[in-house]
């Protein structure tokens, strides 16, 4: 009996441990939500000195996820890895994708100077465009270890 508490729980923690301290999984992403209040570029940065991209908001599961975790831990606002570049193109910057799933807030996108894209409590949850120099907490994704190494076997 003992052996099989011991194996199960081995397992439960090998399946736990995907991610570090700090970083919660997503499907085959770890997402650090705990991030200090910074601009969209400075918020870039801290991600990528974790090896990490600004977190992207690209599927209903994976908003209704970010949802939950911005409801459980008090976050109002998120930057989210979304950007307009320079010739008006909405796009997943650190990944170079074009929006395939949208959350706009109705009447948003709305200034043309306003080019970074977060989620806001204000709105449900739901995407509003702000100037980019905005301070706001911001969340980190990277993939799990295990991804990672699958990726570059290919
Ligand atoms: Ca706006």
């Amino acid at each position: 009996m003992l052996c099989v508490v011991l194996f199960l729980a081995l397992t439960a923690h090998s399946v736990l441990a995907e991610c570090t301290e700090g970083w919660l999984q997503f499907e085959d992403l770890c997402v650090n939500f705990n991030m200090p209040f910074l601009t969209w570029d400075d918020a870039l940065e801290v991600c990528r000195a974790y090896g990490a991209i600004l977190v992207q908001d690209n599927s209903q599961e994976k908003h209704d996820w970010l949802v939950e975790q911005m409801k459980s831990r008090g976050i109002l606002k998120l930057w989210t890895g979304g950007r307009r570049d320079s010739s008006g193109v909405w796009k997943w910057v650190q990944s170079n994708e074009t929006f395939s799933y949208v959350t706009w807030y109705p009447g948003e996108p709305n200034y043309n100077f306003e080019n970074c894209v977060y989620l806001t409590k204000r709105y449900n949850y739901n995407w509003n465009n702000q100037v980019c120099s905005y301070k706001i907490p911001f969340a980190c994704e990277r993939r799990t270890p295990s991804s990672e190494g699958l990726a570059e076997s290919d």
